[in-house]
């Protein structure tokens, strides 16, 4: 079976592990492609950073820090120490020193001509994360985030100032604490998909939306010109599963960013927002955690097929399970495999 996920990156990566185990268990021969978000890539310290990327390279790798669900187990900051001593900025940025050395190769074969898809799969190969890895796009485009400017500046009518900064910097420096005015993908309009991206969505037997964030990862995927009209049109099952728990996200701060679209922070709402494929939307089941069960019988409603199941990936065995309910919902399961 062909599989095609659209990922972020810690929600969508763990999603990823426990898939991937059900495929080894239940579907023997299938295969996973997964188009990873590159919206939070960033130049830092004179290396390009991929987090998206890199989380799902490490976790379906084995390099993954459990713990902070990017970047690497076992991790130091000697590099990063060094730069700040010097005054270098950003130091609000984590880079690892065995991070790093994923920056190195990567910036190298950047700079060779290599485009980031190639790339990609270089470093997919010292990994080996038992999924193909594709950018969503091998041009740069990046988040940035508009908001008020953090010195409190005005404009001459006494407005506050409106600044965009880069997403990374919204994220980790002030914790998506200032109100997001809106998120500009810079670049995406002269952006096209990645080798491999639109075709893994038209020949997939199903297309996943793991819970990853819907505005800066899902939503960002979706913002290169023709991947969108691609899971329109594409003549397998589109399945999503909620990042949104009882009101919540589940880790993260997808609220943050849904609050700047303007959808309000439930399972339902995101299932609204994909909308229902029958209808001109991007989805035709959505999983959503028993805490929402709710809005089940108001999504079928809309033409969305929808079901609740405890959606915590507390394991790998029980994402599997997960991943299993989401499959069964678009008609897929082991009986008939
Ligand atoms: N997230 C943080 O909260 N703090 C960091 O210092 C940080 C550094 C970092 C370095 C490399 C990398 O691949 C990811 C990193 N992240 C960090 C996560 C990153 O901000 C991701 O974009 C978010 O987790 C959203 O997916």
């Amino acid at each position: 079976m062909r599989i095609t996920v659209l990922a972020g990156g810690i929600g969508g990566a763990r999603f990823l592990r426990g898939l991937r185990h059900l495929m080894d268990t239940t579907f023997p021969g299938s295969e996973i492609t997964v188009v990873g978000n590159t919206g939070d890539d960033i130049w830092v310290h004179g290396v390009r950073v991929c987090p998206d990327l890199d989380s799902v390279m490490y976790t379906l790798g084995g390099g993954i820090s459990e713990e902070r669900g990017w970047g690497r187990e076992g991790e130091t900051f000697t590099v990063k120490d060094e730069l700040a001593a010097y005054g270098v900025e950003p130091t609000w940025f984590g880079l690892g020193d065995k991070d790093l050395a994923t920056h190195l190769v990567r910036t190298q074969a950047l700079a060779s001509g290599y485009p980031l898809s190639d790339v990609t799969a270089a470093l997919c190969e010292h990994w080996q994360p038992g999924v193909r890895l594709i950018p969503m796009t091998d041009d740069r485009a990046e988040t940035h985030v508009v908001i008020d400017s953090p010195d409190g500046a005005t404009d001459p009518s006494g407005s506050p100032l409106r600044v965009a900064i880069h997403f990374q910097e919204w994220w980790i420096r002030h914790h998506a604490k200032p109100p997001a005015h809106e998120f500009v993908l810079v670049g995406v309009d002269s952006s096209t998909p990645a080798p491999g991206v639109l075709q893994a969505i038209a020949t997939a037997d199903v297309v996943v939306l793991p819970p990853s964030n819907p505005v800066v990862s899902i939503g960002t995927i979706l913002q290169v010109p023709g991947i969108a009209d691609a899971l329109r049109g594409t003549t397998a099952p589109v399945v999503g599963v909620s990042p949104i728990v009882g009101g919540a996200p589940v880790r993260g701060m997808a609220d943050a960013c849904l609050a700047a679209i303007g959808v309000e922070t439930s399972a339902e709402a995101v299932g609204r927002h994909y909308g229902a494929r029958s209808s001109g939307g991007l989805i035709d089941a959505w999983l959503v955690d028993t805490a929402d069960a709710d809005a089940v019988e108001r999504l079928t409603a809309v033409g969305i097929r929808t079901a609740a199941t405890p959606t915590l990936m507390t394991s790998v065995e029980e994402t599997a399970r997960i991943a299993a309910e989401a499959l069964r919902l678009v008609g897929i399961s082991d009986a008939s495999a």
